[in-house]
């Protein structure tokens, strides 16, 4: 048996939760870079393994999982020495797979339609209907973390999805600590892992200067 292959880019959150998840577990895969910027996910090969031509994909040894969701329920079910990660009891776990479609329903997608038009369409805009619905999403978190966690009192897969959004987004939209003190202290708390830095911090870093760069440098062509 080989190392799992996870197809990734460290610019990208979904990817940046499954990277937090897998040195949660100890877990070392073999990482393969996907380069969206030059189409490496619309290469027929890759089409055959994710027809949706997202990553993260995972290869584990032949079995092909995609969704980043799926992924690290794969990965701590499969390689998890306990379930502190992902609950086997069935309250618990309805509460975390409910954090993680809200990751991925409300925060991802809002995140998405904010930075893919400067990223990718040349736009400068953050257009306040879009700005709204990330404070709104932000309102949202804070509302939903009642405890240290987004789910208990210790740190799970729902933490690992949602903290790679939302310290992507931070860059951007910064949250101020007046409206969201809760989100602010969670944030930190997972700043604290001594795997965070490696497995999301530099990326969500990267991942907001490149959409503040792309911005002025969008800005600066219309304006010629
Ligand atoms: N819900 C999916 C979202 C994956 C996703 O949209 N990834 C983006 C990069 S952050 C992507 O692959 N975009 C390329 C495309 O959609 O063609 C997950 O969590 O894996």
């Amino acid at each position: 048996m080989s190392r799992p292959i996870l197809y990734t880019l460290h610019l990208s959150p979904p990817c940046r939760a499954v990277e937090l998840t897998a040195k949660a577990l100890g877990l070392d895969l073999e990482q393969k870079v996907v380069n969206l910027l030059t189409g490496d996910h619309l290469k027929p090969d890759y089409l055959k393994m994710n027809p949706q031509h997202t990553i993260p994909v995972l290869d584990d040894n032949g079995t092909i999982i995609p969704e980043s969701h799926a992924i690290m329920i794969y990965l701590v079910s499969k390689y998890g020495k306990d379930d502190s990660l992902y609950s086997k009891e069935i309250v618990k776990q309805a509460k975390l797979n409910a954090a993680l479609h809200f990751e991925s329903g409300v925060l991802f997608a809002r995140m998405r339609f904010l930075f893919e038009p400067i990223l990718f369409r040349g736009s400068s805009e953050m257009p306040a209907d879009r700005t709204e619905y990330i404070e709104k999403a932000y309102q949202l978190l804070e509302d939903t973390l009642v405890d240290d966690y987004v789910v208990g009192s210790t740190p799970t897969i729902a933490d690992f999805s949602c903290i790679s959004t939302i310290s992507s987004l931070m860059g951007v939209i910064p949250l101020e600590s007046t409206k969201y003190p809760k989100i602010l202290a969670w944030v930190d708390r997972l700043k604290a892992l001594p795997y965070y830095e490696e497995a999301n911090g530099s990326g969500a870093i990267q991942l907001s200067s490149a959409v503040l760069a792309s911005k002025e440098k969008n800005a600066a062509k219309a304006s010629l």
